[in-house]
Parts: C-alpha cells; structure tokens; sequence
C-alpha cells in the first residue's frame, strides 16, 4: 500500500509514521508536512533513512500540491492546527489549515481517483458531554471553540464529498491522546515538564473537568484497523474508557515526580471549557479493536520518557513555546 499521511511531523501522525512502517515494512510513506511550530523531524529520527519513508515540507492548503500525490492510494489527513488555547486566542490559521486544507485534499482526492480519504477528526467536535451518557457516532455536532469548530467544519466536508462525488472518506473521531513526544503546550506533557522544573502547574478553573485518555499507541492501532477494515462513508469513534478528573492526573504526575502539591496553581478557566468528553466506540469494537493501555501505566511510561528526554522538550520550551506562553498567561 502507499500512503500520503499528512502532519507526520507532528506528536500522533509521527507515532503513526512509526508504527506503519514497522508493522508494515512493505508500505511505502510519504509524510507531507508544512513544519509549523508543533512539527518536529526529531521525531522521526529512526525512520528518516528507511528506503520506503520519504518527506515533503508542503502546506496542505497548497493548491499545487497534486501531482504531489501521484501513485498513492491513501491519504490520513492528521494535519491541523490543534491546540485549543491558540484557537481561542488566534482562530484564523484553524480556519485556514483545518477546514481549507481539508478542503484542498478532498479536492485532491476527487480528481486523482484516491482509494481511500482518512479524516483524523476529534471528540471534541460533539461537545461538552457534562453528564449522562456518552455520545455515539450518531449524535449532533455541537463544537465550543474555533478549534472544534474547524474540526467540525471538516468532518462535514468529507461527509459531503461522499455523498456528492463518492469521494471514500473515512472520519476517525477520538478521545485525547497522550505519551511520549507531545509538543508540552498541551496538559499531560506540560504539566510532567513543568514539575520536573518546579515550576508551576497551571490548573484552569475547579481542576475538575474530564478527559478521557487514550495512550497514542492505542489510538495508532485503531488507525491501522480502520484503514484496513474500515468502511467509506462512515465515523468511528475510539474511546480509551478512562475518564480522568484534570486534578487527579495533576496529583499522579507530582507524587510520582515526588513533587509538593503546593506546586498545584488553580488560574482562570478557559473561555468556553468543555466540562467532560465522553464517547462511546462500539463501531470500532466490532472490528476487532480494544484499548489496552491502562492510564496509570501510560502515564509512568510517559513520564519514563519526558525525564529521559529532557533535550527534546527543553529546546521546545526555551524557544517559540516560551513567547506563547507569556502571551497566555500574561506574564
Ligand atoms: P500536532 O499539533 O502535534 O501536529 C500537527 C502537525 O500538523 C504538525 O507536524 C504540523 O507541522 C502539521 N501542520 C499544521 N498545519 C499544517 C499545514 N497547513 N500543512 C501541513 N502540515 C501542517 O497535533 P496532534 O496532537 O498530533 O494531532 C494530530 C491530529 O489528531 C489533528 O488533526 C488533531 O485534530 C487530531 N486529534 C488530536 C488529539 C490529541 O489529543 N492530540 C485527539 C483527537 C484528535
Ligand atoms: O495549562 C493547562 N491547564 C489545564 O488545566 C492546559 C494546557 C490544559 N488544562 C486542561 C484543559 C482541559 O480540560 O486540561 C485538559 C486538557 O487540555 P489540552 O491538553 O489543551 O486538551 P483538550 O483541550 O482536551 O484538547 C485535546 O484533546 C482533543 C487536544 O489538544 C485536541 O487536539 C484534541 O482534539
């Protein structure tokens, strides 16, 4: 199989990079990827002289871009502005890359004949799930920032590329993610950063919203089985079932770091913080797929890696990241 995987510079396209092609040393790669600031060639380290591993720095929103993908069957659009705090504070890029990017490579599957269209979309486009039962493939799009909303935009446009052109689009809609190589603006790997520094942990309202965890590597074989099992047309949720408040993971990183909790600082919610995701995937379920990394192993391995690693994140902590953050917290 050849396949374009969009964004493979960044922290879930790279894994996949990664995982695809040692599961599959017959598929060839190509990573199509514009380096913003969350893109990081570091992370693919290993595969960067593999034979069937090949990259372009290109912007999916490129119009010129198709000839590009000449021969591949596949494309995994993971390519995205994907911070929900910088959607807040600057949405135009979210816009650009997330819905007119998304538009320009549906585009280009129409017209190159692709095989299969792989949208990685997110739980966040149905909102905040604040109580009750999870939400299935089938319930209302209902995004609260530019960032979901984008997201949401983009699932709409594959839908209806299926729909009109027979485009074979698949949508993929999971839980957040985590593990090793995650860009540390996002909470799991900023919070590990910034107690290895004793530096603050910036906890946003009560501390009490909920995520559900899934470890990348779950989310990488969920991947592989739709890619291969999956049907056109159609969403697939992928749930790790792990609900966790935001202060429990909080206090988890500290005492294993054996850190203070006075290191804990509650700071001004989010604008329009979704209190709970919740999802349910039993779609996924019957094709064979389970998560099985539970959180707390997870979590010690990822902490294993950011104290192993400190070479990784501090370059990205003492460059752009640092004027991001200012910015932020208004420091
Ligand atoms: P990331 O921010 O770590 O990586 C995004 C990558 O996309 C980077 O390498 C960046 O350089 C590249 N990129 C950005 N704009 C581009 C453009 N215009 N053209 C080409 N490349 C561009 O993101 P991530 O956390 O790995 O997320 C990957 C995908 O998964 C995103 O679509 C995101 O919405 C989705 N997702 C993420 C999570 C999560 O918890 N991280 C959960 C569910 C879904
Ligand atoms: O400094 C922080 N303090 C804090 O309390 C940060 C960065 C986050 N948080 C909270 C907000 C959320 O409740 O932690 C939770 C997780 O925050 P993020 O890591 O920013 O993730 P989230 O907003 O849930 O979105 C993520 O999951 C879905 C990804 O960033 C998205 O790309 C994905 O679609």
């Amino acid at each position: 199989m050849k396949i374009v995987v969009t964004g493979g510079a960044g922290f879930i396209g790279s894994h996949f990079i990664k995982y695809l092609l040692k599961e599959y040393p017959d598929y060839k790669v190509l990573n199509i990827d514009k380096l913003t600031y969350a893109g990081n060639l570091e992370n693919l380290k290993e595969v960067e002289k593999n034979p069937n591993y090949k990259f372009l720095k290109v912007d999916i929103c490129n119009r010129d871009m198709e000839d590009v993908v000449d021969g591949y069957d596949v494309i995994i659009n993971f390519a995205a502005e994907s911070h929900v705090d910088r959607s807040i504070q600057e949405p135009e890029a979210f816009l650009k890359t997330d819905i007119m990017g998304t538009f320009n490579l549906l585009e280009i599957s129409r017209k190159k004949g692709i095989h299969r269209y792989i949208q990685i979309s997110t739980d966040e486009v149905y909102g905040s799930a604040d109580e009750g039962y999870p939400f299935s493939e089938e319930s209302p799009l209902n995004p609260s920032s530019p960032y979901s909303a984008s997201k949401a935009s983009a699932d709409l446009l594959v839908l209806s590329y299926y729909k009109t052109y027979k485009t074979p689009g698949i949508i993929i809609r999971s839980t957040n993610n985590y593990g090793p190589n995650q860009y540390p603006e996002k909470f799991i790997p900023l919070f590990i950063t910034n107690a290895i520094e004793d530096k603050p942990l910036p906890l946003y309202g009560d501390g009490k919203n909920i995520r559900d965890w899934l470890f990348v590597r779950d989310n990488c074989r969920a991947i592989d089985i739709i890619l291969h099992k999956g049907k056109t047309g159609i969403i697939y949720n992928v749930a790790a079932e792990q609900e966790r408040e935001n202060i429990f993971i909080a206090r988890k990183i500290l005492e294993y770091l054996g850190k203070p909790e006075s290191l804990i600082k509650f700071v001004p919610d989010r604008p329009g913080h979704d209190r709970r995701y919740s999802i349910s995937c039993e779609r996924i379920k019957e094709l064979g797929w389970e998560p099985e990394v539970p959180f707390e192993e997870g979590l010690r391995i990822t902490i294993e890696w950011y104290k192993n690693n400190e070479m990784w994140w501090k370059k990205i902590k003492s460059g752009e990241f640092l004027e991001y953050y200012r910015r932020q917290y208004k420091l």
